[in-house]
């Protein structure tokens, strides 16, 4: 146990903590804000992190255990002083030697700026996967990029979302170690000569630009284990001076190169659903994967000498396309700095890299123009081109395709280069997030792929730090599950199965009734305080938190909400279950129809919440800048859980689980993981509703005319007609006329089926007992959706590591 390891006691907390107060800060205890309280004692933290770090890779690299390398755009980690307290099992000495000082560590919590590192799930996803591959003490290192903003902070004004700056590091800082001697010099643009001299083949790569990458660590302990994972953080500097510019006598131009340069690391793309082609979005991904492919190749080296046995001992992970270029910038060490050939390089290459897909929307779905990328990586391109080259020569020869076939599966066409295309013929392994979208990866996007290499193809579901929402976020809870069935399961998860065994125990029934109660209380106390605005603790709490996108349907949420509403004020004396919307959700910022759907629930929040008729029944609730911190007051409050995207969009989810975990009952489409939900729970304990992916296909297939929908329905037509016609003063014409005449994600299709499942709701929920058994029920049946339970499986199943 983490606890004996380090022999932590109060009194050695506190002698920790003092000195980085007195010696780093310059301050007294008795002096220090709790921001310098937090400060020291992230220090101190991270100090344990950096030794415990050192322990496990020492032992790691002696053993010559093969490495992972998580390689992401995105990670998304919220705050680190909790959890990294807790993941050493050292929170209560902390907590008790703070305290001697007069200090309550939960506000030191407070002091901390979330780490925003990402958009949304698969972000959140990659920082899961290292706190869980730390726990199953597999060596591990993440990849990104040290953005100086993360994801923008969301301000709602006048009901319109506005972005403000996330500027993270004055208070994020402490957790980074800079290591500027292993500095990696990343180069752009220039041109290629090439020539043959004593049977080599040269190739030389001139007049480029150089940036440097200069690397931040940070560490994620393991629960109660050795394990620690590293994530390395990528900073672009300037160089000093361009020497060749300098010695060609450009005095001036010698210094100008630098905000070029630096900009690479300023800022996160704030979009998570469309990609745009940008040059700078490009010399990110470039930079990140030559940084990073350097480092490992370098601390491969380092242990073996040799480049013979890397693919034997490395495992490199690629979290959705964004990191691509990894592929053709290793074969570009191979071919240029090793002298391997062409086949050599590439044995090595496919066996080294693995690919995760996180979406099947063609406009997410990256390609790059190939001129622009030609002129910003003059060597990766032709690297490229030689892939493709030899892939559709593959292709005709080997496998006797047809050219419509081998056009499908090219990595260049339409003058564009195709990343998911590469990482397909590159990886030995494809892998979905969901059984529902890598059966659709299969058979759809990558039918062609799927045919001639069946056995590259794969599923694992994705999963969540359990220990995060359950542990740390839900005490009560975790308390409950321990007296029923013992302590374990924040190890093994699958263990948290035995509580299902209380289903009709009525004490204990009873008791997470109250639980719920207490999170629903918390949330409302933490709104009052922030916002002012006051939640009845008595009603749903019903919750659809996740970024604003059409294809995940806020709009049908927010249009039965509106249909609720005049149901209401056409018959205030029906019988109600009071019922708060809750809502959190972050627009890209360029994203029209998104900024308009956040408008219309707030403007349903006001005009339901200045109606004294309605509004002790219903209630919305925009909650302004949902992030990984408010998610942890959130979901141990919620009772139904909006997962309600058009069936085959929705890659996975991951707040469906983190619901589920927290008691939270589903109501859902057959989309993403909800359907291995639903097969987890039980069709009694799940609310499903609406068409099936097949349905979905079938529907579009015979032509969905919308407008038919809305002539033939009335309840959809006033509600659509209120978005036309005003609704507290505001109209929404551009989003009435999308659901009305073009609807592409089918809002209308699946509108009735979503309103019983609604109402179906509020009947089982006023059946109390049946609705707390339903709720346990779910909390039991989530041990599967852990992140042990998915990194065990690429453990074994992709990466090669057990
Ligand atoms: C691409 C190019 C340029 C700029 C930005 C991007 C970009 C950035 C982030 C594209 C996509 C993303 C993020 C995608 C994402 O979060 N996908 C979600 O991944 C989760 C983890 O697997 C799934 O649970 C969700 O279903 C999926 O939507």
């Amino acid at each position: 146990m983490a606890n004996s390891a380090y022999d932590m006691s109060a009194d050695r907390a506190s002698r920790l903590i003092r000195r980085y107060l007195e010696e780093d800060l310059q301050v007294e205890p008795d002096r220090a804000s709790d921001q310098q309280f937090y400060k020291a004692t992230a220090m101190a933290a991270k100090q344990l992190l950096a030794e415990k770090y050192r322990r496990f890779s020492a032992q790691a690299g002696s053993q010559g255990k093969k490495q992972v390398s998580y390689l992401s755009m995105e990670f998304l980690l919220g705050r680190s002083l909790k959890n990294s307290l807790y993941n050493l099992g050292v929170l209560e000495p902390f907590r008790q030697a703070l305290e001697g000082m007069g200090v309550n560590l939960e506000n030191l919590y407070e002091q901390e700026p979330d780490a925003g590192l990402g958009n949304g799930g698969l972000g959140r996803l990659a920082a899961c996967y290292l706190d869980a591959l730390a726990t199953q003490e597999l060596p591990a290192t993440g990849y990104c990029i040290l953005y100086e903003y993360g994801i923008f902070q969301q301000k709602i004004i006048d009901g319109w979302q506005t972005e403000q700056p996330d500027l993270w590091l004055p208070g994020g800082e402490v957790w980074l170690t800079p290591r500027p001697d292993e500095s990696v010099a990343v180069r752009f643009g220039g041109r290629i000569e090439e020539f043959w001299e004593e049977g080599y083949h040269h190739v030389v790569h001139k007049d480029y630009t150089t940036v440097t990458a200069i690397p931040y660590d940070m560490y994620v302990s393991g629960y109660h284990s050795g394990g620690v994972s590293l994530l390395r953080l990528w900073q672009a500097k300037r160089p000093g001076v361009d020497m060749e510019s300098f010695n060609r006598g450009d005095y001036i131009g010698a210094f100008g190169q630098s905000s070029l340069g630096e900009a690479i690391s300023k800022i996160l793309y704030p979009n998570d659903s469309h990609t745009e082609g940008k040059l700078l979005r490009l010399r990110q991904q470039y930079f990140l994967v030559a940084a990073s492919v350097r480092d490992i190749v370098k601390r491969h080296m380092d242990i073996y000498g040799s480049l013979e046995n890397f693919a034997e001992k490395n495992a490199i992970h690629i979290n959705d396309t964004h990191p691509t270029l990894a592929i053709p910038e290793l074969m570009r060490i191979l071919l240029d700095e090793c002298g391997y050939g062409w086949d050599q390089a590439w044995d090595v290459v496919k066996n080294t890299f693995a690919y995760t897909n996180h979406t099947v929307l063609a406009e997410a779905l990256e390609r790059w123009n190939s001129d622009l990328f030609q002129s910003l990586l003059p060597r990766i391109h032709q690297i490229i081109l030689e892939i493709n080259r030899r892939l559709c020569a593959e292709l005709y020869e080997q496998y006797h395709l047809d050219s419509p076939a081998v056009a499908q599966m090219a990595i260049l066409g339409d003058h564009e280069l195709r990343m998911a295309n590469l990482c397909v013929a590159a990886c030995h392994s494809v892998n979905g997030v969901s059984g529902l979208h890598s059966e659709i990866i299969r058979r759809d996007l990558f039918r062609d792929f799927a045919a001639i290499q069946p056995e590259k193809f794969c599923n694992v579901t994705n999963g969540i730090a359990s220990r995060r929402w359950l542990g740390q976020a839900n005490p009560l809870l975790t308390d409950l599950i321990t007296d029923c069935i013992g302590g374990g399961f924040l190890k093994d998860f699958s263990r948290l199965a035995e509580f299902g065994r209380f289903r009709d125990d009525a004490q204990v029934l009873e008791r997470l009734a109250e639980i719920k109660r207490q999170n629903k209380l918390r949330l409302a106390e933490y709104l009052k305080r922030k916002t002012g605005e006051e939640l009845n603790p008595d009603s749903i709490f019903d919750v659809q938190v996740k970024r604003l996108h059409e294809y995940k349907r806020q709009q049908m949420n927010a249009l039965e909400i509106l249909a609720q509403y005049q149901s209401l004020k056409d018959d205030p004396d029906q019988d109600f279950t009071p019922r708060t919307y809750l809502f959190g959700a972050k627009a890209a910022p360029g994203y029209y129809l998104a900024k308009q759907i956040i408008k219309l629930l707030c403007t349903l929040a006001r005009v339901i919440d200045s109606d004294p008729q309605v509004r002790d029944k219903m209630r919305v609730c925009y909650l302004e800048d949902y992030n990984v911190t408010l998610s942890e007051i959130l979901m141990p409050a919620c009772e139904i859980s909006e997962q309600i995207s058009l069936a085959g969009k929705e890659a996975s989810g991951t707040g469906n689980m983190k619901l589920m975990l927290g008691g939270a009952v589903t109501l859902g489409t057959l989309d993403g993981a909800n359907v291995e939900i639903a097969q987890a729970v039980g069709r009694d304990n799940i609310l499903i509703f609406g068409m099936t992916a097949q349905e979905v296909e079938a529907r579009k297939a015979a032509g969905y005319h919308p407008e038919e929908i809305y002539q033939q329905n009335p309840i959809v037509r006033r509600a659509l007609d209120a978005l036309r016609d005003g609704i507290g003063g505001e109209t929404f014409p551009d989003l009435y006329r999308s659901l009305r005449y073009d609807d592409p994600y089918m809002v209308l299709a699946d509108f009735d089926a979503y309103r019983a499942a609604r109402r179906e709701s509020e009947r089982l929920y006023e059946n109390r007992p049946l609705f707390n058994r339903m709720s346990l029920i779910n909390i039991a049946a989530s041990g599967v959706f852990c992140a042990d339970r998915a990194v065990g499986e690429y453990a074994e199943h992709i990466w090669d590591l057990r």
